[in-house]
């Protein structure tokens, strides 16, 4: 099933033989037939182990395709921000699919080799060619028709029975809205839009394919649970980044009680209220350096229990001494591994799907951030990689 929009190059480019290339290798005159073009290079060096600094970038230096069939695991970037005010992560998947390029095939810690595991491949973006556009589901609301069609992608990607390990994401669509564009130039930065409403789209592709809500550990600074409805009102979108969570309880998309918030802090936080009140367990940075990276991982894999798992990985949740490249940087944060220790804590348990969002390379001069997001992403890959050899596929293929 073709259902990616471009790129079937690259794709007609892999299956070709690769004379030339290893004939440079041993040294040998290439042939004079074989062309010499860089999609031979890419294609080649994904086999032969050559300089990690070649050839196009995939998520990982995986294969690109087009196709999802004998497909495990599906990286996707959903690259989108809208275009004005703090622009960015829009940036951000394709900028990590290049950091990724220096990651091993497998995790140093704990020696999951997700390659090995399952088929894996770069499946190109979910990006939204309609922004603009208006939703038949909620037409009042710019930003769902979005959503709309990013779910479509993951729609497809569930139907096939592939995993999607996410780069993303949406930042909140404000160009769709009038009020909440001038909302933005009138308010204080720290009430711009980021992103983070694409786990959202995603969760709706999910929960159908599953067939139950979903446990999630949810890793961020900020709970994204603030009330819909007064959002909506005040902004003219109910689906803005800081309320994917609070919908998602309103969906029936999440199980609250197998919802775990970590790394929670700082002034800009919303919605901590109401993530109590819908039963999450919310650990906040202070309760986090008491206990300790492991203590919390093991308190969150115990949430999890036998549920479909997802994850969702918001950078800020690092302290901006390793990703100072996203939108609402809060001190007093995460560090890598301890990040690391977190998402290993879930091992064993059925992930199904994760993202990472935020990721701002645009704000990061040192340009770490998109090369932390690709290392977190990998250990995300390696979750979903396990549980699929372990559980086989989460959800039916209906193709
Ligand atoms: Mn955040």
């Amino acid at each position: 099933m073709a259902f990616l929009r471009r790129d079937t190059c690259i794709r007609a480019a892999a299956t070709v033989t690769h004379t030339f290339l290893r004939g440079v290798a041993t040294g040998a005159a290439p042939p004079s037939a074989a062309p010499n073009c860089d999609l031979h290079r890419w294609a080649d060096g994904l086999r032969h182990g050559l300089p990690k600094f070649t050839g196009l970038a995939t998520f990982f230096r995986q294969p690109f395709r087009d196709t999802l069939a004998g497909l495990d695991v599906a990286l996707v970037g959903v690259p989108y921000d809208s275009g004005a005010n703090h622009p960015g992560t829009r940036l951000g998947p394709r900028e990590i699919r290049n950091k990724s390029s220096v990651i091993r095939r497998v995790n140093q810690a704990t020696g999951v080799r997700p390659f090995d595991l399952c088929a894996v491949a770069d499946v190109g973006d979910a990006w939204v060619s309609r922004p603009y556009a208006v939703s038949t589901v909620e037409p009042t609301d710019g930003l769902r028709a979005c959503h709309d069609e990013i779910q479509a992608f993951y729609n497809q990607l569930c139907a096939a029975g592939v995993s999607p390990v996410t780069a993303g994401g949406v930042r909140q669509g404000e160009s769709v809205s009038p009020l909440y564009h001038s909302l933005l130039v009138t308010t204080p930065a720290y009430l711009a839009p980021q992103d983070h409403s694409i786990s959202l789209p995603i969760l709706r592709a999910l929960r159908k394919a599953v067939g139950q809500p979903l446990a999630m550990m949810h890793l961020d600074a900020h709970c994204d649970t603030a009330p819909p409805d007064e959002i909506g009102a005040a902004t003219g979108s109910r689906y803005p980044n800081y309320t994917p969570f609070s919908c998602a309880v309103e969906e029936g998309l999440i199980d609250p009680k197998r919802v775990i918030q970590i790394g929670i802090r700082g002034p800009t936080s919303t919605g901590r209220m109401l993530s109590k009140d819908f039963g999450f367990r919310v650990v906040e940075m202070e309760e986090f350096y008491d206990a300790r990276a492991r203590s919390i991982g093991q308190l969150a894999r115990s949430l999890m229990g036998d549920a479909p798992v997802y994850v969702t990985f918001d950078v800020d949740a690092l302290d901006p001494a390793y990703a100072l490249g996203t939108g609402s940087p809060e001190d007093g944060g995460l560090t890598t591994l301890e990040a690391q220790i977190l998402l290993r804590s879930l091992r064993g348990a059925r992930v199904v799907g994760t993202d990472f969002v935020c990721c701002s390379p645009v704000w990061d001069t040192t340009n770490n951030t998109p090369r932390v997001a690709a290392n977190m992403m990998f250990e995300q890959l390696c979750l979903v990689a396990e549980a699929r050899s372990k559980f086989g596929r989460p959800f039916k293929s209906s193709t």
